[in-house]
């Protein structure tokens, strides 16, 4: 007789986390579901891409002044309605719009939930059919009613309700917490449902990777240069010389840090010295999920989900990963740069 484990699907899964929530009514579980049927669609028209005319960029510039390709506004288009449509979300703040949007019709204007997004990150990889991905925080509004407002949008990562992201890959995974684990989904293409494949989701306690874009070596500060050096010495015990592997992709590099060990560095640089990526919807959501792994994620001197945001897109030094890669990192960075 043949025994099949019982398959969980995602919606099954959000449904029976509800249940330990006594007073929930559902709103964040019809939330998630908004943001995972957007990514199925999304996913769909991500594998499509190589087959239709959709590929190459649109010819405008988002307001971070990189040029947008076609797919990057197809999956903002395709969130933000899902997630009006929706109804739990008053207002969303996204690295393709420079505002927030604010949802104020009748029906929107009861959610009671924020989304800070990313809808297609590592965009710059579309055309070689590498891996991108969808990243998303959910705050639970400040604002009493009415649409949502940027004060609503600028909280820290402490406040943060549920985050997590999607990767369109060789398989195509959601990956989210509520603050009890980290767990993640594949999707069955064949049906179209996200089935639980990855259980409560762990950092090793170290690792053996590193991720950086080492093209960017002249620019990094002491403190990171000296890692890097680090990374690249002999040493037995601690299993050195670590492994260099850099997709360009962060979501794709943190995942797989994340199941093989690894740490992910994106440091401010002579150049940019906040560095690349933006807090609200890139560094808070990831450094949510490192530390629901058991990780860290820090700017080199303080905790990603410590800092108090000022603008929607703001831009931080990111260095997520096992505690003991970070904290090598962090010390490194003090005993090079007085903060
Ligand atoms: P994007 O949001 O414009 O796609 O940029 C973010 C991406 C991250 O996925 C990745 O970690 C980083 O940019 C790579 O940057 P670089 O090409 O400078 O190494
Ligand atoms: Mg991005």
């Amino acid at each position: 007789m043949v025994h099949r484990n019982k398959i969980t699907t995602l919606t099954e899964f959000i449904i029976q986390r509800q249940t330990e929530y006594p007073h929930a009514k559902g709103a964040l579980t019809r939330l998630l579901n908004d943001i995972a049927t957007a990514a199925k669609i999304v996913n769909r028209e991500i594998n499509a891409a190589g087959l239709v005319d959709i590929l190459g960029t649109v010819g405008k510039e988002n307001i971070q002044g990189e040029t947008q390709k076609k797919l990057d506004v197809f999956a903002n288009e395709m969130f933000i309605t899902a997630l009006k449509g929706g109804g739990e979300c008053c207002a969303i703040v996204s690295e393709e719009n420079e505002k927030v949007i604010s949802f104020s019709n009748e029906f929107s204007e009861l959610g009671k939930y924020v989304v800070a997004m990313d809808p297609l990150d590592g965009s710059s990889n579309i055309e070689a059919n590498v891996s991108i991905g969808t990243i998303f925080s959910i705050y639970r509004r400040v604002s009493e009613a009415g649409g949502g407002t940027q004060e609503d949008l600028l909280q820290p990562g402490t406040h943060l309700i549920a985050a997590g992201y999607v990767i369109y890959g060789s398989s195509t995974m959601l990956v989210y917490s509520t603050g009890k684990g980290v767990n993640g989904f594949t999707l069955d293409p064949s049906v179209g449902i996200f089935c639980l494949s990855h259980p409560n989701m762990c950092f090793p306690e170290t690792g053996k990777i590193y991720s950086i874009n080492e093209g960017n070596y002249i620019y990094f500060p002491d403190g990171v240069k000296q890692y890097i050096k680090y990374c690249q010495e002999d040493d037995v015990h601690s299993h050195r010389p670590y492994t260099s592997r850099y997709i360009g992709s962060l979501v794709a590099d943190f995942h797989r840090n994340l199941i093989k060990g690894g740490i992910f560095l994106y440091p401010g640089t002579t150049k940019q010295p906040d560095g690349k990526l933006r807090l609200l919807y890139e560094c808070s959501p990831i450094a949510y999920l490192a530390e629901q792994a058991g990780g860290k994620a820090s700017n080199g001197f303080t905790r990603i989900l410590d800092i108090e945001p000022v603008s929607l897109h703001q831009r931080s030094p990111f260095f997520v990963g096992p505690c003991s890669m970070v904290e090598t990192v962090e010390a490194l960075m003090r005993k090079y740069h007085k903060k």
